[in-house]
């Protein structure tokens, strides 16, 4: 029990998408125990061995808490004053003499857990108002964003399972019992999966490896990586042509699906069949069976974004969820109707301008106005106008995280000028001019702006600091708001310099807890700023640590759609364009050889947990999943070195032989590859082993997106001449 001088304080764990509640005790300002919350009305009691490590995360003595400017190979502390100034100055001098382009800026995952980030990075992004503007999202999400836009019309108007009610739940390349679920906020899987059994549903899990989450499947199928899109239309072909399909309350808003029909006929389950590994009586058996439920719901994601039929992958899901039915009805793929909408919000917001476009130097496509990460190397790399000089990363770790991260870290040892927003030097940020770190997650306000969009249950949840940040430490939007106010005073002449210092002296009044309270008011369930009237404000959240309950998802979609005039057209001719060329894709070739594909751990978060020794210590995680007959072919043991060679390079791991991966295709998981000199991560450096995106091909993008394509690499693994 905490003492006299104890609390307890109700927090959002803001590592994952699940947004776990935790009930935290305090003792003199220190951290003594964090638990589940029961009474969390999302989460009930779960959280996962992650959370236990936040105060691990919090007392790590190599987490940055003082701004540092790297002179040579040493760092050393300077102001906040000192430090914000000569981050504004030299990233606008070069804008002032290169032009806007020549400084980017990378922002990362946490960025998206971190509200006061969220609610700053558009004006910060507006002052830059550069082309170079890269996030995680095109190695991740972007394409469920566009599929969501050619159907829906907004990117964040993003389907969300009915896991709760669904009879029927269909995974293609997700892993939720170990990754806590993404773009679908469900804390406690293992339980929801459960019940779904109990209730009689069914679970099918199609996946190149037979992961946690296909061991709870009623069956799982082996799919070879990348074959998705043929798998899909596969189901449609079959639904459409025995009559499967349902008709639904969307008819009315419904065009185009006779040339869908037409297209799909290209993709019986026998012309499908060797390509994507699921013999065709299967695909057959999965149509009927999805069709027949009395609800279904299909839900696709990292397996599904990460191949050159990203986009249209993601957009089939939806699509079989509307013809079968599902789409906003419950137990299928609902609209969550959060307190602070982003689709409404982002019709709202004054348009930033261009949207998409291709880049300098690839003429890759841009989308909804970023360029792919898999450009940023050859965008600093290559001399022109328009060439990056300047940098600023958020919350990002793009060396481990993004294709090619060799060629990464060596082209931003070429900037001019590089800042890093970031709790850690490593294997990016090491490269930075400025690092400036911004307070720890316990120190710091948390409302779950983007994941309640995604979340099976309508709620809203304010967490307030755990702990008083340090003295001195800023907040992330902080940093973040001076950045932004700085350059655009540089780039502002009389009045409106003038009116931008004004709005830097009153910047607290744009805390995100203001912030909050304008977007809650003016959100679904707000007073519209009407005081009379009741609706829900920052105030009802404070008083509700556990989270006000807004109901559980129900339909939305018609009304969103007829109140904006929208249709859904399934012969959009983007993903129609995709279908043609997803039918070219049958007379070539089948690959043969090695695909590589990633795997993520219960553990630990993509690249930078490895710091924490919980998270690191026990078995050797980072090894390479091989099956027998593969290893048998190529004579290697379990246990023996190997070397993974690819287009852009070579690693060297521990085997591991199983038969949860289908043959021709081996595992290693993204995020590791501590050994670079010059990081200041102590722990992680002694669990060095091999970073995945050191094999992953930066030149291979997905056309639509420019999504990178991570998972199913070519290479070659033979047994490595010395020990790793
Ligand atoms: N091969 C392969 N590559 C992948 C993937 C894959 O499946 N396979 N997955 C992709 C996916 S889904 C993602 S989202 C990306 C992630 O890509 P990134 O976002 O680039 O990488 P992270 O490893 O999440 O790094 C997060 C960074 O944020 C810092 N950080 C942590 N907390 C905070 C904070 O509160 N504030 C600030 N300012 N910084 C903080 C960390 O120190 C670290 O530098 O990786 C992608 N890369
Ligand atoms: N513990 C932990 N949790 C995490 C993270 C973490 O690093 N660790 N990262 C967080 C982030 S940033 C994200 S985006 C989410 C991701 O959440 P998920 O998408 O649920 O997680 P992944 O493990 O990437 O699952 C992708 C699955 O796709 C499979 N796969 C690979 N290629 C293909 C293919 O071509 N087709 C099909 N059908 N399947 C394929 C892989 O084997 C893998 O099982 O997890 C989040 N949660
Ligand atoms: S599942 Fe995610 S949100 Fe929940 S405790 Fe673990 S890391 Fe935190
Ligand atoms: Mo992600």
């Amino acid at each position: 029990m905490p003492s006299r001088r104890g609390r307890t304080v109700h927090k959002t764990c803001n590592l994952c998408e699940a947004c776990c509640g935790l009930l935290i005790d305090v003792e003199d300002d220190r951290v003594v125990r964090i638990r589940a919350d029961e009474d969390d009305l999302l989460s009930r009691g779960h959280v996962c061995p992650k959370a236990m490590a936040l105060t691990e995360l919090h007392q790590d003595p190599d987490r940055l808490r003082r701004p540092m400017r790297r002179e040579g190979d040493r760092w050393k502390e300077l102001s906040w004053e000192e430090a914000l100034s000569e981050a504004a100055e030299r990233l606008s001098a070069i804008q002032e003499r290169d032009g806007s382009d020549a400084v980017g800026m990378y922002l990362g995952n946490p960025g998206a857990h971190n509200f006061g980030t969220v609610a700053t990075i558009a004006p910060l992004r507006r002052a830059l108002a550069s082309r170079n503007q890269y996030t995680a999202s095109s190695c991740d999400q972007n394409p469920k964003h566009a599929a969501s836009l050619y159907l829906f019309g907004n990117v964040f108007k993003i389907a969300v399972p009915d896991l709760d009610r669904t009879d029927f739940f269909l995974v293609v390349g997700a892993n939720p019992v170990v990754s806590n679920g993404s773009l679908m906020t469900a804390p406690g899987i293992r339980r929801r999966l459960r019940a779904l059994k109990e209730r009689g549903g069914t679970l099918v899990v199609v996946d190149p490896r037979r992961t946690a989450t296909a061991a709870l499947a009623d069956r799982h199928h082996f799919v070879r990586p990348g074959s998705d899109a043929l798998l899909l239309a596969s189901l449609l072909q079959v639904i459409f042509s025995n009559g499967l399909g349902s008709a639904t309350h969307l008819e009315p808003f419904v065009d185009g699906r006779r040339e869908l029909e037409r297209l799909v006929l290209a993709f019986a389950p026998e012309a499908v069949e060797e390509r994507v590994g699921i013999p065709a009586t299967e695909i057959r058996a999965l149509a009927r069976d999805f069709a027949s439920a009395r609800s279904a719901v299909c839900y696709g994601r990292v397996g599904t974004a990460l191949h050159p039929f990203a986009t249209l992958t993601n957009w089939l899901v939806d699509v079989l969820n509307l013809v079968t039915g599902n789409l906003d009805r419950p137990g299928g793929a609902l609209h969550a109707r959060p307190a602070v909408d982003l689709a409404e919000l982002t019709e709202r917001m004054p348009d930033s301008g261009e949207r998409e476009w291709k880049t300098r130097v690839r003429g890759a496509p841009a989308f909804n106005g970023e360029q792919p990460a898999a450009c940023l190397a050859e965008e600093i790399a290559t001399p022109g106008p328009g060439q990056m000089r300047g940098l600023l990363t958020i919350a990002g770790n793009p060396v481990l995280s993004t294709p090619n991260g060799g060629q990464l870290d060596r082209a931003l040892e070429g900037l001019e000028f590089y800042v890093a927003v970031d709790i850690y030097c490593n294997e990016t940020t090491r490269h930075a001019d400025l690092i400036l770190p911004p307070t720890s997650t316990l120190e710091s306000d948390n409302y779950e702006i983007v994941f309640h969009q995604f979340a099976v249950h309508n709620s809203a949840k304010f967490s307030p600091a755990v702990l008083e940040p340090e003295a001195g430490a800023l907040a992330e939007w902080e940093i973040l708001s001076e950045l932004a106010l700085r350059i655009a005073e540089r780039k502002a002449s009389g009045l409106g310099r003038q009116a931008l210092r004004g709005l830097r002296r009153a910047r607290p009044f744009f805390a995100p807890r203001r912030v909050l309270d304008w977007m809650l008011r003016i959100g679904p369930y707000g007073d519209a700023f009407r005081p009379w009237r009741s609706g829900l404000r920052l105030s009802r959240l404070l008083s509700e640590p556990s989270g006000v309950d807004l109901g559980p998802l129900v339909p939305t979609l018609a009304s969103w759609l007829s109140e904006r005039g929208l249709r859904i057209d399934l012969a959009h001719p983007i993903p129609v364009a995709e279908l043609v060329r997803l039918a070219g894709e049958l007379n070539a070739p089948l690959p043969t050889g090695l695909m590589l594909i990633g795997r993520r751990d219960s553990r630990t978060n993509n690249s930078w947990f490895h710091n924490l020794p919980s998270s690191v210590k026990g078995r050797d995680r980072c090894t390479l999943l091989m099956h027998p007959d593969d290893a048998k072919d190529r004579g290697l043991l379990h246990g023996d070195p190997v070397q993974i060679r690819s287009r852009v390079g070579a690693v060297e791991v521990r085997l591991e032989i199983t038969d949860e991966v289908m043959p021709g295709v081996v595992s290693l998981p993204h995020g590791w590859g501590h050994g670079r000199p010059g990081t200041r991560l102590r722990v992680a450096r002694a669990h060095a082993h091999a970073s995945l995106n050191d094999l992953t091909d930066e030149l291979e993008i997905e056309p639509v997106v420019g999504n990178a394509i991570l998972n199913g690499v070519p290479v070659e693994v033979a047994r490595a001449a010395a020990d790793v």
